[in-house]
């Protein structure tokens, strides 16, 4: 039977309304597999893959850094590292984590050699979003198998830090002071049922009558330890494809003792899932991918996030992907210059960086938007929005609402052809309504006359000033 008219309507309206409420996958502007959150100071970074679907296979060449202090506002600082900053790499830019130490921050990435075999490498900057540099000018491990993928690396409070990895099989090693050494062999984890919950079952040809694997270690373990237990997740293996699973030891080098399946069985249109745990502002947060911006499947992941509470025994509750997300946990302060690239949710446009490293927002279309989250204009209200935009053509007009894409419009800016498309131009005017306290921003993005459907221009920083 065939909808009626109103009913149609009320869907179109419903779907609209839920896109509006989503925050899941947390950036829009990039596909950002492999998510490995970091804590530092008052922000979360979060280091990703960079997907480029289309190409059939994980077809991978950068990494890519965001950060945030609400967990919903997402600031871009692009792509500091590549398969090109690692000279003996030359493909499969694929899992990675960074941490920090003595107030150097250390990026160890996988990749496929020279030799066609997959290493792990370690790249260093003073900075959590870099420049970032290869730290040894050739690979940290590399012993000729294709189990050298997904770095995970956690320092315990005795300053011992530890190196695990591994497709297949799990392997570590005790890392040096220096973050970019280590001592000692490379161990080997015994992948027993009890430690990971199955076991890879042999490769035999004639053996038809698989057994029915319950789950076991696959690939993308995440190390940390929390309240004295050591936590080691990882992807695990469930009908169709990968779960989220984990182990629980009293020591950082096991034994092991598994402990069940996290997230599984979820739609998330991925053959693969990797994620990150970390605690933040209270809160406890499982980074997650999935195959849902639009345009992806399994080679084309985004990064998700959801928040749980652990149980009181230190276990982990079974946790299901969202739409919606998580909850901001701060507001943002609009008399501060924000990048324009500080997004809580964006659509028809993309981010970029130019040649010097900055990242600001392009590839902008008639009827696109950013949205920003929890903006609190304290109890006076803003005199003025000023914005940095160029345009190499026509322009068009960038329309500031408070609220829905529709609120309120307190500013707008007609963003003329700038002499380039990164001709910055500061371009100010007053801001109506006399908002006040906390609203969602709408950046909404329009043609002016014939430019609708073409990029209208660039958006690199706003503010408001009182
Ligand atoms: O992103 C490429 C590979 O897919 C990662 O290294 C694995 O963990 C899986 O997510």
């Amino acid at each position: 039977m065939g909808l009626t008219k109103s009913a149609a309507c009320l869907l179109t309206i419903l779907s609209i309304a839920s896109t509006l409420r989503a925050q899941n996958p947390v950036i829009q502007t990039h596909y950002t597999p492999d998510p490995a959150p970091m804590v530092y100071k008052d922000k979360v970074y979060v280091y990703t893959g960079d997907d480029i679907p289309g190409y059939d296979f994980y077809y991978m060449t950068r990494w890519r850094v965001f950060s945030s202090s609400d967990m919903v506002n997402w600031t871009d600082h692009g792509s500091p590292i590549s398969l090109e900053s690692f000279s003996w790499a030359r493909d499969r830019a694929w899992a990675a984590q960074c941490i920090e130490r003595n107030g150097k921050f250390y990026w160890y990435i996988c990749a496929q050699t020279v030799q066609n075999n997959m290493a792990l490498g370690v790249a260093v900057s003073d900075s959590p979003v870099g420049p970032f540099k290869d730290a040894l000018g050739k690979p940290l491990i590399t012993t000729g198998s294709w189990s050298n993928i997904d770095p995970t690396v956690f320092i315990d409070d005795d300053g011992q830090a530890y190196l695990y990895w591994g497709n297949g099989s799990l392997y570590y090693v005790k890392l040096n002071k220096d973050m970019i050494s280590w001592s000692g062999d490379i161990v080997e984890v015994p992948q027993t049922v009890e430690a990971f919950g199955g076991v890879r079952p042999p490769r035999n040809p004639e053996n038809k009558e698989r057994p029915e694997i319950k789950d076991m270690y696959v690939e993308g373990p995440w190390f940390y330890k929390r309240n004295g237990k050591y936590y080691q997740m990882f992807a695990g293996m469930t009908k169709g494809g990968e779960c989220l699973s984990y182990s629980m030891s009293d020591k950082p080098t096991g034994p092991w003792k598994y402990q069940g399946k996290i997230m599984s069985e979820q739609a998330t249109n991925s053959f693969t899932n990797h994620g990150g745990i970390i605690d933040f502002k209270g809160n406890s947060y499982l980074f997650y991918h999935t195959g849902l911006l639009p345009g992806g499947g399994s080679y084309g992941r985004a990064t998700s996030i959801e928040t749980f509470k652990y149980n009181p025994d230190g276990s982990i509750p079974k946790i299901s992907m969202t739409k919606e997300g998580v909850q901001p946990v701060g507001t943002l302060d609009p008399y501060q210059l924000t990048k324009a690239a500080t997004i809580a949710w964006a659509e028809k446009c993309r981010t970029e960086q130019d040649e010097k490293g900055n990242v600001f927002v392009s590839h902008i279309r008639t009827n696109g938007y950013i949205k920003v989250r929890s903006v609190n204009f304290g109890s006076t209200a803003p005199a003025s929005f000023q914005a940095s935009l160029a345009a190499g053509l026509d322009g068009g007009i960038l329309e500031v609402h408070t609220d829905s894409l529709n609120g309120p419009k307190i500013a707008s800016v007609n963003v003329p052809r700038t002499g380039g498309w990164h001709s910055w131009k500061a371009l100010t005017e007053k801001v109506s309504g006399q908002p006040t306290g906390v609203h969602d921003l709408y950046f909404v993005f329009k043609g002016q006359n014939i430019t609708a459907g073409r990029e209208l221009f660039n958006f690199n920083s706003w503010e408001f000033k009182r």
